[in-house]
């Protein structure tokens, strides 16, 4: 048998195969050579790949796309095909934006959005600067989804109103809720970045969808997922059987499946919260962190540890992947304001995913997902991820309103 390496003089390739032929009785003979070479064989011709066998070091790429994912799920019952393609357009207009986010400087996304008159930032309803890629996500997202006849309408971080789809496309039953970039203080430094999306069904009987149309509580969603734009990108995606990664091979240029069923555990040691409003916080949420902070010597018992990226999907992927809590509580820095994050298209769709995955999302009173919203834009206090944690930082909130009403009485 005569094997050729490009990288490798001849004499090295004799010596190479005849080591293996003297090894031929390793019936991994191929592999055995590509571990010594350290380099990827290169099958000489008429050998097929598929039945070459691996050497337990390098793991056989993932082969289930989402599109064969989720003709499964539709097989199974648990989807129809609406909803399929319509996850499959959302998951195509992700690809395209993480291709924007990839370009970064070199593709001038970077930076603040221009108003439309020119003059100064644009800024959102939210009454934040939108990022040129804000605009730009939106737009694809947008564009991706007017055509294909899954949806009644849309509603968007960066849009003041739901948007019906134009009169010149047909319509479908369902409703899509998106951040179409999340992490917006993060996009010109390079960390990761994201896009959350949630779906609900249209109610009975509307075709022209308004904003009221869109106010479901989370338990309503029939789909949510996000992208992330990091060192890979990837999708997360849950349509209520489980919680599912998938990992954007550029070269396919399909999402692979690279994680069935995530699981988050139970109990965890690291929290997630952005330490600098600690000042501003109310005191049951004062008491819960100091009681992280104070670790093995405090009522805990047990050291935690800390991270915070400042990008919802970045800090929530990594209690999907590993466990954690994730906590955005209200503060009185805006105290009208009931929290940061928004409940239909941030709090809502990451609630579902970690509960699919067997965790947790409370807004440190009740269960994030029963909420009935009462508007687009509306926001909440979010505390998700390991169940048990969860359930210790709602437990401060139970006691302290105890404490309330007792004195009240
Ligand atoms: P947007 O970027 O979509 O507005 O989202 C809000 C967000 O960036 C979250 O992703 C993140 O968790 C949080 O705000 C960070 O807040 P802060 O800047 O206070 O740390």
């Amino acid at each position: 048998m005569s094997f050729i390496c490009q990288r490798h003089s001849q004499t090295e390739n004799t010596l190479a195969a005849d080591r293996l032929q003297e090894r031929s009785n390793a019936s991994n003979e191929f592999a055995f050579l590509r571990i010594r070479t350290r380099q990827r064989a290169v099958p000489f011709p008429g050998m097929k790949l598929d039945n070459a066998p691996f050497p337990t070091s390098v793991k056989p790429m993932p082969s289930i796309t989402l599109t064969r994912f989720l003709i499964e799920e539709q097989r199974a019952g648990r989807i129809n095909a609406d909803l399929r393609l319509l996850i499959e357009v959302v998951a195509r207009a992700c690809k395209v934006i993480s291709i924007a986010v990839g370009k970064g400087a070199l593709g001038g996304v970077l930076g603040d959005a221009t108003a439309s008159g020119g003059d100064g930032a644009s800024v959102n309803v939210q009454g934040e600067a939108q990022k040129k890629l804000d605009v730009l996500s939106n737009e694809i997202l947008l564009e991706a989804n007017a055509w294909g006849g899954h949806l009644a309408g849309i509603a968007s971080e960066e849009m003041d109103t739901s948007q019906p789809i134009p009169d010149i496309y047909p319509r479908g039953n369902y409703l899509l809720l998106f951040d179409p970039l999340d992490g917006s203080s993060n996009i010109d430094v390079n960390i990761s970045v994201g896009t959350i999306f949630s779906v609900l069904r249209c109610p009975e009987g509307v075709t022209r969808a308004q904003d009221a149309d869109f106010l479901q509580p989370g338990t309503a969603q029939v789909a949510a997922g996000y992208a992330v734009y990091g060192s890979s990108t990837m999708l997360v995606l849950t349509v209520g059987h489980g919680t599912h990664a998938f990992t954007l091979d550029r070269e396919v240029g399909s999402f692979m499946l690279t994680t069935r069923g995530m699981r988050i555990p139970e109990e965890t040691r690291e929290f997630a919260i952005n330490m600098s409003n600690h000042r501003h916080w109310d005191k049951p949420m004062q008491a819960y962190i100091d009681a992280l902070l104070a670790g093995k010597s405090g009522p805990r018992g047990r050291d935690f540890n800390m991270r915070w990226v400042g990008s919802m999907v970045a800090d929530v992927h990594r209690i999907l992947s590993r466990g954690g809590v994730f906590l955005y509580p209200w503060d009185r820095k805006e105290p009208g304001k009931p929290g940061k994050l928004r409940l239909m298209y941030e709090a809502n769709p990451m609630a579902l995913l970690v509960e699919q995955a067997g965790g947790a999302a409370s807004t440190g009173r009740e269960r994030l997902l029963e909420l009935q919203p009462d508007a687009l834009h509306q926001r909440v206090a979010v505390i998700l991820g390991s169940k048990n944690e969860v359930a210790q930082a709602e437990a401060y909130y139970r006691e302290a309103d105890t404490r309330t009403a007792a004195c009240e009485r």
